[in-house]
């Protein structure tokens, strides 16, 4: 009997190896910088950008994000076919470990479809950002102007901490 009892306990141990590798803590991930321009009068989508990080030794991957600012949310890309650049719908974008990816103009980003009420300049506008483990995070994103373009090169990418992170 006893050794029955020695046996199912290092299978406990060893699942619990397992979940605890699976899970990485999602203050592995911060979030920097996050802004989404401006719509213009008529607009029905906008795009959202930001820098994610990852200090953790495993790669990450965002699949999916929501906010009640729009109908649904895509990720995208842009991709240059014939000289032309073009939005393209991505299924995930991914954060290498110790790591980042940054989201801007030209490139990966956010893109909002079906805006139920206009981004105004200054508004914070909360995103749950969701990954291919599980974990989600709440960033509040701020509105810029419809003409601004990014944080200017991206030198100094300081860590200005606006994401609030919600373990999942
Ligand atoms: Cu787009």
């Amino acid at each position: 009997m006893k050794r029955i009892a020695t046996l199912i306990c290092a299978t406990t141990l060893g699942l619990m190896a397992n979940i605890a590798t699976a899970q990485p803590n999602i203050t592995d991930l911060s979030f920097t910088d996050p802004w989404i321009r401006g719509s213009v009068p008529g607009q029905k989508n906008g795009a959202g950008y930001l820098i994610i990080d990852n200090k953790s030794g495993q790669p990450a991957a965002m699949v999916s994000a929501n906010s009640d600012r729009a109908d649904r949310i895509e990720l995208h890309t842009i991709v240059r076919e014939d000289g032309v650049a073009k939005m393209r719908e991505v299924q995930e974008i991914p954060v290498p470990a110790n790591g980042s990816v940054t989201l801007q103009p030209g490139g990966y980003h956010v893109m909002f479809i079906g805006l139920t009420q206009p981004f105004k300049e200054g508004e914070s506008i909360p995103v749950k950002l969701n990954f291919s483990d599980g974990r989600s995070a709440e960033v509040t994103f701020t509105v810029k102007a419809p003409t601004y373009m990014g944080g200017g090169g991206m030198q100094g990418h300081g860590h200005g901490g606006h994401g609030m992170m919600k373990g999942n």
